[in-house]
């Protein structure tokens, strides 16, 4: 999968290079490419921002730096255009994973108030939001949303840490683990983890995930 990034901050993507990402970057497991929209700016100071029609507090990105920046990463409309925003669709599991299985997908970040409406229009093929609640800009929002697809991009994580037994995968919480030491200050480990019975165990982590669902987030049961 090849996911093209359009912002006016490259720098925040150098984060990528590190961790369980850097590493699938570097063997080419999947592929990011950072497009500075600002390179595209015809303007004579290469200004991307401009005020809003009507009056109206802050800045809005103006569309021609952003409109010649999109059809020149994404000529044949290959890629599925997505737009960050606090009015998109919110992400859950469930959109991670369908993304994941796209060839090709543009993110587009919006800075200061927004972009002009006419780019949501004319180029943008779905607005995603990460969650109710705003950001600067949204750089950080496409960081979440390419952490959380390539979890599910082949050879990207490793038997360790596999997508399959995870917190959501089954539209459930996870059931709480332990490791080393059997007691830490005074707190011991549940004695059926050490049993070595599986079937109890798997018992006793399903038990525990339908407890802290019902417990913490009651709203996914349905
Ligand atoms: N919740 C999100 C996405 C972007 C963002 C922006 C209008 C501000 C939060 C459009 C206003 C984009 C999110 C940039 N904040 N900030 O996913």
């Amino acid at each position: 999968m090849r996911i093209e990034v359009l912002t006016l901050f490259p720098e925040i993507y150098r984060s990528l290079d590190v961790g369980i990402i850097g590493k699938a970057l570097k063997k080419n497991a999947f592929e990011v490419n950072v497009t500075n929209i600002r390179d595209y700016s015809l303007d004579k100071h290469k200004r991307c921002d401009d005020y809003p029609y009507g009056g109206g507090p802050g800045m809005l990105m103006t569309p021609q730096p952003l409109h010649d920046a999109i059809s020149a990463v994404d000529p044949d409309r290959r890629c599925v255009r997505i737009y960050l925003s606090p009015k998109g669709v919110t992400l859950n599991q469930n959109l991670v994973r369908e993304l994941s299985s796209k060839e090709n997908i543009m993110l587009i970040n919006g800075f200061y108030e927004g972009i002009d409406q006419r780019i949501i229009d004319l180029d943008v093929d779905m607005e995603l939001s990460i969650g109710d609640y705003v950001l600067t800009g949204g750089d950080l929002a496409s960081l979440v949303v390419i952490n959380a697809v390539a979890r599910y991009v082949p050879d990207v994580l490793g038997r360790q840490e596999s997508t399959e037994e995870e917190s959501f995968s089954d539209g459930m919480l996870e059931y709480p683990q332990y490791t080393r030491p059997q007691e830490f200050m005074g707190l011991s480990v549940p004695e059926v983890l050490l049993s070595g019975n599986h079937a109890e165990i798997a018992k006793w982590r399903k038990e525990q995930s339908e407890k802290i669902t019902e417990n913490k987030r009651p709203d996914l049961l349905k």
